[in-house]
């Protein structure tokens, strides 16, 4: 009877380990939290989710995490935090990708009114640092030392954003980098933090932007399976 009552009392324990990671984030998956989602996701660490508000962020913004009892707010500053905490292959030069994230390729990504509104984008238009991130994503799959990491989950999310804010906006001239976008989005972790429905519009996107870049028609036919 009491092995009974154990077993009972195991079996009913809540196995959301997101009690025992004390980490809760707020967010949705119309914002841009899911790139914290993504990352959890990704290392497999456990996280309780909880609609945007109410919300602990200074300024009522999403994403924001609670660890204990600290606050992180700022996407960037998220990922940092989960990264020192939990990815064991985490590096120094991961950093600047994420900083860049927010600081560079956000506007970018994303041209904005003055009630911070999505008007456009700058991204498949020709510029310096979209140009360098073009080169480099000919030579290798992944930002830093030809693995994934938290640079691209920061990189890829922002870029990822586009088509789904911008479905008039061409990315043909830069098919590296929506090779590198397409791969990004086919990842099971990133499926699952922004839904089938985001990751299937890039995939969609991505294809049209690579048919219509004038690349070799090889190149063209095995867009999907790399
Ligand atoms: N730089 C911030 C931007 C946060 C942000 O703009 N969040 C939006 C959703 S994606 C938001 O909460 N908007 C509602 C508001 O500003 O009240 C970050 O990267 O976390």
């Amino acid at each position: 009877m009491r092995s009974l009552l154990l077993v009972t009392a195991i079996l009913t324990l809540p196995f959301s380990n997101a009690l025992s990671s004390g980490l809760t984030l707020y967010g949705s998956q119309g914002s841009r939290s899911p790139l914290v989602n993504w990352y959890m996701n990704e290392l497999g660490v456990d996280y309780e989710m909880l609609p945007p508000r109410p919300n602990p962020h200074p300024f009522g913004q999403v994403p924001v995490l609670t660890d204990g009892d600290d606050v992180i707010f700022e996407s960037g500053a998220i990922l940092l935090h989960i990264a020192n905490k939990f990815d064991k292959a985490f590096k120094p030069s991961h950093t600047p990708w994420v900083v860049w994230a927010n600081t560079c390729l956000d506007p970018i990504c994303f041209k904005e009114n003055e009630r911070g509104q999505v008007i456009g984008t700058s991204l498949g238009k020709p510029n310096r640092k979209i140009d360098v991130l073009e080169e480099m994503l000919g030579q290798s799959d992944f930002l830093v030392s030809n693995e994934f990491s938290v640079a691209d989950c920061a990189v890829a999310s922002y870029l990822n954003y586009v088509p789904l804010f911008n479905p008039d906006a061409s990315l043909s001239s830069i098919p590296n980098t929506v090779k590198y976008m397409s791969r990004m989005a086919s990842r099971p972790a990133f499926v699952e933090a922004f839904g089938e429905g985001h990751a299937g519009l890039v995939q969609v996107k991505c294809e049209e932007f690579l048919n219509s870049s004038g690349g070799p028609a090889g190149e063209k036919k095995i867009f999907g399976i790399f």
